[in-house]
């Protein structure tokens, strides 16, 4: 059997190769891939970031342990998007301006696609134009902004002001999330939704497709 604690030493000690090995033995044993994102690799990246707050890890280590839950990611992305039934909408999806992290936004992305959405990834360090010419040209009803530092949470704000002078706001729902984002700060820069865990990103935002 896939040993899953073996996996999250290989994210926690960014040992790429072994994440994607038992990554590989796990998808052949037919484990879930979401069990095996959020009860083996997201708490694994949980303690990476606790050791970077207690100075253990520095941005290497993160950029190792980052780059091993990437490359099990990429094997089961496809897993993910295969469990969708037809598309229930379209999602537009970035992580907003200045801010790079992109994890926790892939794995969003990831699951709203097994979530049966049409999804349109726009990578990282997005500016709040790009948001909106993807909304024009590909009809996004849902706007899904990830920001995982403090000081880029302002441009939440920015985009969603951004959306209302393109005369967008009322077209599309927008949620918010992000390790530092909290509901009170998705009511404050008016936000329709805040979702702390990619699951209820996908439970959101079914929701506001008035899909169950
Ligand atoms: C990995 C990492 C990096 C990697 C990023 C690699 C990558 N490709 O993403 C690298 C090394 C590049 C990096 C760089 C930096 N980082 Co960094 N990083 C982290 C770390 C350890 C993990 C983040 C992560 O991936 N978590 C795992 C994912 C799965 O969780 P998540 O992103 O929160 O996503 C989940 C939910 O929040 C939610 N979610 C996410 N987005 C969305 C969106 C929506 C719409 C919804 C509904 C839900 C949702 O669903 C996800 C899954 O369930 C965190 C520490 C931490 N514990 O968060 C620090 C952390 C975020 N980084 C930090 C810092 C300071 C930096 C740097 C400034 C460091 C530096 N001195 O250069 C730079 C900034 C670069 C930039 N401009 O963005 C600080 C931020 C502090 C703050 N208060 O702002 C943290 C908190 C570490 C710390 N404790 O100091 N980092």
């Amino acid at each position: 059997m896939a040993d899953l604690k073996k996996l999250y030493d290989a994210v926690l000690n960014g040992d790429a190769k072994t994440a994607v090995a038992i990554t590989k033995e796990a998808i052949d044993e037919k484990v879930d891939p979401v069990e095996l994102i959020s009860g083996t690799m997201i708490p694994a990246m949980d303690e990476v970031g606790k050791l970077f707050e207690e100075e253990e890890y520095f941005v290497p280590e993160l950029l190792l342990s980052a780059r091993a839950m990437k490359g099990a990611m990429e094997l089961l992305r496809p897993l993910l998007s295969e469990r969708g039934a037809k598309p229930v909408g379209t999602v537009a999806i970035g992580t907003v301006k200045w801010d790079l992290h992109d994890i926790g936004k892939n794995l969003v992305a990831s699951l709203l696609e097994g979530g049966g959405f049409e999804v349109v990834d726009l990578g990282a360090n997005v500016p709040p134009e790009k948001f909106i010419e993807t909304i024009r040209e590909k009809g996004a009803q849902i706007v899904c902004l990830s920001a995982l530092l403090t000081v880029t949470m302002p441009s939440m704000k920015t985009t969603i002001e951004a959306l209302k002078q393109a005369g967008l706001r009322d077209k599309v729902k927008v949620l918010v999330g992000g390790a530092p984002v909290t509901q009170q700060f998705a009511d404050d820069i008016g936000a329709d939704g805040y979702g702390e865990s990619a699951t209820h990103a996908v439970a959101l935002a079914r929701k506001m497709c008035g899909v169950n």
